[in-house]
């Protein structure tokens, strides 16, 4: 795709180019959804509050609260595959591969996002991408008038494409092309109070899956949530619940522990908004919602089959539950899941970075790569020290929760054929699974980068770094 990667005179950094989106979708969100400014203010009350126990640095507390993701809904290939265009423009790539059907929401996800330390530090913004599986439509007709609809329609402006083709051509944007992009970008995502369908085919298609009713009868993929960061998910919940929105009854994700793990989520649920059909009609439409998130440790493969294992556990009988009550369910469940950093590293359960401590810079050389220990007996003994890695992904059940919650409580029932072939054996799924990745990967252009590759090429590396010092090794 020949973008540039780092600045230079004559073109904007794809770092820089997203900084410049991410706050305009912030603008035009707040604009939009006026609740979602006022989630924003609470969260950073309760950051302020927080970072003064839990951060120092003051350039990190001024980027506390700022957007780390958003979500769209997409409705064809060729859709999809504009996306990849226009993110990789800013830096962002499709990092893991979401199959919702599994949980009963009709649609295959990625994430774009920006993949190295530098770029996730510099603007972490993210959009998981959802592309909806028409095919699962029982009703033939029905699903070959969304066909046509969506056949019709172009999200994207006819100036955005010009400026995507010709950054593909130069290998950049200047600035002013660049601030241009941003400003035509923004239109893909905002909202249409106007339905392109009539009041008749919005109910059929509603009643197919409300999903598919959100993705299909608008001119564009409006932006369905932006989610800021916070340091205490618990408190911004209560908060959120003391200041009357109509907040999530469970926090997604795992419970409150000492050593954050993965990713935990919460939101008010999507307001019902007045539309206009373009029969003359009037009703009203939930799409749009506002998020939080409190991310802690990446797991590797091992760290998150246990997560997954509990999870299932404690999943029986959550419904039931009051918010309390849950949360103390789910956290006696998960003290199966150690809970120390120095437990999780021993056990390989989670990512971390290492680096030297006093006691290691003072042992410059002291190895040669035959008698270097391995990375647990360094930390033992004190040379090295380690901090977790950030888990920048999503979370599968998450996120169909997050569907769910704001669908009003629609339970998909994918066709029959369809419907056998994921519950069938074991290695009939997995075939199943692959199948659809591979489908959308065909859509996408590109293959989808495997998230637990990242984290542990960045463990790999900051160990390589740590022990050539150890042996003397020069960079
Ligand atoms: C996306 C839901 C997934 C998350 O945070 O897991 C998501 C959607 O509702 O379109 O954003
Ligand atoms: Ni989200």
């Amino acid at each position: 795709m020949g973008v540039k990667t780092v600045a230079d005179d004559k073109y904007m950094d794809p770092d820089h180019i997203r900084d410049l989106f991410s706050r305009g979708m912030s603008s035009m969100y707040q604009a939009e959804v006026p609740l979602y400014g006022d989630l924003l203010t609470l969260v950073a009350s309760i950051n302020e509050q927080k970072a003064k126990e839990q951060l120092t640095d003051i350039s990190e507390q001024a980027r506390l609260s700022v957007e780390r993701h958003g979500a769209i809904r997409v409705g064809t290939p060729e859709e999809l595959a504009l996306f990849t265009r226009l993110f990789v423009i800013m830096g962002m790539q499709a990092v893991g591969y979401y199959d919702l059907t599994t949980a009963g929401v009709p649609v295959h996800s990625t994430a774009f996002r920006p993949i190295s330390e530098a770029a996730l530090a510099s603007n972490p913004f993210r959009i998981f991408t959802s592309l909806l599986r028409l095919e699962l439509i029982s009703d033939v007709a029905l699903r070959e008038q969304a066909k046509q609809i969506l056949a019709k329609r172009d999200i994207f402006t006819e100036r955005l494409r010009e400026l995507i083709t010709l950054c593909e051509q130069q290998s950049g944007l200047t600035h002013a092309q660049a601030h241009d992009f941003v400003g035509e970008a923004l239109h893909t995502f905002r909202w249409h109070a106007l339905a392109n369908v009539d009041l008749a085919t919005y109910q059929a298609l509603h009643q197919a899956h409300p999903l598919i009713a959100d993705v299909v009868c608008f001119q564009g993929p409006h932006i369905n949530h932006l989610t800021p960061r916070t340091l205490d998910i618990d408190a911004a919940q209560q908060q959120m619940i003391k200041s009357g929105m109509d907040t999530k009854a469970h926090i997604e994700g795992p419970p409150t522990r000492h050593c954050p793990i993965l990713l935990r989520q919460t939101s008010f649920k999507a307001q019902a908004e007045t539309i206009r059909f373009a029969d003359g009609h009037e009703g009203v439409h939930s799409a749009r919602f506002g998020e939080i998130e409190q991310r802690g440790a990446a797991l590797t493969t091992k760290g998150r089959a246990l997560y997954d294992a509990l999870l299932v556990k404690a999943g029986e009988d959550i419904q039931e539950r009051s918010t309390d009550a849950y949360q103390d369910h789910l956290r006696a469940v998960f003290s199966a899941f150690p809970d120390t950093w120095q437990q999780l590293h021993a056990q390989q359960l989670a990512f971390f970075y290492y680096h030297l401590t006093s006691t290691g810079q003072a042992a410059q050389g002291r190895y040669t790569p035959d008698t270097l220990p391995d990375a647990q007996t360094l930390v033992n003994e004190g040379l090295l020290s380690i901090t977790p890695i950030i888990y920048e992904d999503f979370l599968p059940v998450s996120a169909a929760g997050i569907f769910q919650s704001n669908l009003a409580s629609h339970t998909f029932i994918p066709p029959s054929d369809r419907a056998n072939s994921l519950v069938l054996d074991t290695e009939t799924a997995m075939r199943c699974i692959s199948q659809s990745q591979l489908e959308f990967e065909r859509a996408l252009g590109q293959k989808i980068i495997e998230p637990n590759y990242l984290y542990a090429q960045q463990m790999h590396q900051s160990f390589q770094a740590a022990t050539a010092y150890l042996m003397g090794i020069k960079h």
